[in-house]
């Protein structure tokens, strides 16, 4: 038999018709564009993993470097008068060991301040001149005889660290910074800025981060080479290295976050670096929060690249090295000293001028691109919150 196609067969075939070529070229569309999308969030998980990662490594040498603090035995230039039994003290050392124990603390703090920068006046001033109350007991009375000798009671003795004392590693980030070692003579503040005129060194909290790792050992190596060249960039290209995240932005640091909210911020868990409790904030009773351990955050501004946080002072940059103590009369029923009074305070702005905890400090939520929310942060990685 034979079968003629006619036309109308050959129309009859199966094809397709041109609204059936749209369906099929949208699904293609919507399946495509549903691939892409998995893959666009598979891409963003494996860069928040690698920028943990990296996160991880800084956190363990940053936080080995802070726990040798705990055991340090810091140099100071002491007078050997103050540490003999005093006939006017009945027999007591002019420098108790509860005066001794807070000059440790700041002397401590500022070590940490000075080896461990995360701005560039860490690094520009140098040693603070420690003041403490010396000839007095340690319930804050002072000696009948002294009193009349001494500028005020209680006499707040100046304590320094002589420039053969400082670590070798100050030094060291100072000529990074293109300042010279250390000659001068230790800082009282405040003064006008002591650095060198007609220089603009700039070094930000990412690139001290680099300095302070590629300074530190760690497992019996260099921590740098814990490191792949991919984790280090210089991004404003100043010749200042900086550790990248996955998304190629620096990661900053800050060594004192008093006002960044987190678990390891535990309120009430005393300063680790100060377990007697020579704070002067423990001294006075309406101070209801005492200071509490402070752990270095290191941070990355997540995938929006927007930190939205307090990198800086409210009002005027943070210099450790002039701070004043803030808020305490001089009270002697505060045994707080008199002021001025300078030392380096890790909880710069944490606290009123009453003393009342308000967190403005370093790491509290700030809108820094402007957009009117602080949503910004939402998305950071860092080393408080790598267990989650
Ligand atoms: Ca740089
Ligand atoms: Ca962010
Ligand atoms: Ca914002």
């Amino acid at each position: 038999m034979i079968i003629r196609l006619t036309t109308t067969d050959r129309l009859r075939r199966p094809s397709f018709t041109l609204v059936e070529l749209l369906t099929v070229i949208a699904i293609i569309g919507i399946m495509t564009s549903m691939v892409l999308f998995v893959l666009a969030g598979a891409q963003r998980d494996a860069y928040v993993a690698r920028t943990r990662g990296t996160i991880q490594k800084l956190h363990e040498v940053i936080m080995q470097r802070w726990e040798e603090y705990r055991y340090r035995a810091p140099k100071i230039h002491v007078q050997q008068d103050w540490l003999r039994p005093q006939l006017a003290m009945r027999g007591q050392v002019a420098l108790g060991p509860r005066e001794g124990a807070r000059l440790r603390m700041i002397v401590l703090r500022d070590l940490m301040r000075m080896e461990m920068p995360d701005r560039m006046s860490d690094i520009e001033y140098p040693p603070t001149i420690y003041k403490i109350a010396a000839f007095t007991f340690d319930n804050g009375e002072t000696p009948p005889n002294y009193a009349n000798d001494l500028p005020y009671p209680p006499s707040l003795a100046e304590l320094s660290m002589l420039p053969r004392e400082v670590p070798g590693q100050y030094n060291n980030l100072r000529q990074r910074a293109g300042l010279g070692s250390l000659t001068s003579n230790p800082y009282k503040g405040p003064v006008a800025s002591i650095v060198p005129t007609g220089y603009s060194g700039s070094i930000n909290s990412a690139e001290w981060l680099y300095y302070i790792i590629a300074a530190s050992n760690f497992q019996g190596g260099s921590a740098l080479e814990y490191f792949r060249p991919s984790e280090v960039g210089d991004t404003d290209d100043d010749g200042h290295l900086e550790f990248l995240d996955a998304w190629g932005n620096p990661i900053w640091w800050i060594r004192w976050p008093s006002s960044f909210e987190s678990p390891y911020n535990i309120y009430g868990a005393p300063d680790a670096m100060d377990p007697l409790h020579t704070d002067w904030r423990w001294n006075i009773s309406s101070v209801a929060d005492k200071p509490w351990t402070l752990v270095p955050l290191v941070i990355s501004s997540g995938p929006d690249g927007i930190f939205d946080i307090k990198f800086e002072g409210s009002s005027s940059p943070i210099i450790y090295a002039t701070q004043t103590w803030r808020g305490f009369t001089d009270s002697p029923a505060h045994k707080a000293p008199p002021i001025p009074y300078f030392f380096p305070d890790p909880y710069v702005e944490a606290y009123d001028n009453n003393g009342n905890l308000v967190k403005q400090g370093l790491g509290a939520l700030l809108d820094q691109d402007g957009d009117g929310s602080t949503d910004g942060s939402a998305d950071n990685i860092h080393n408080h919150n790598l267990t989650e």
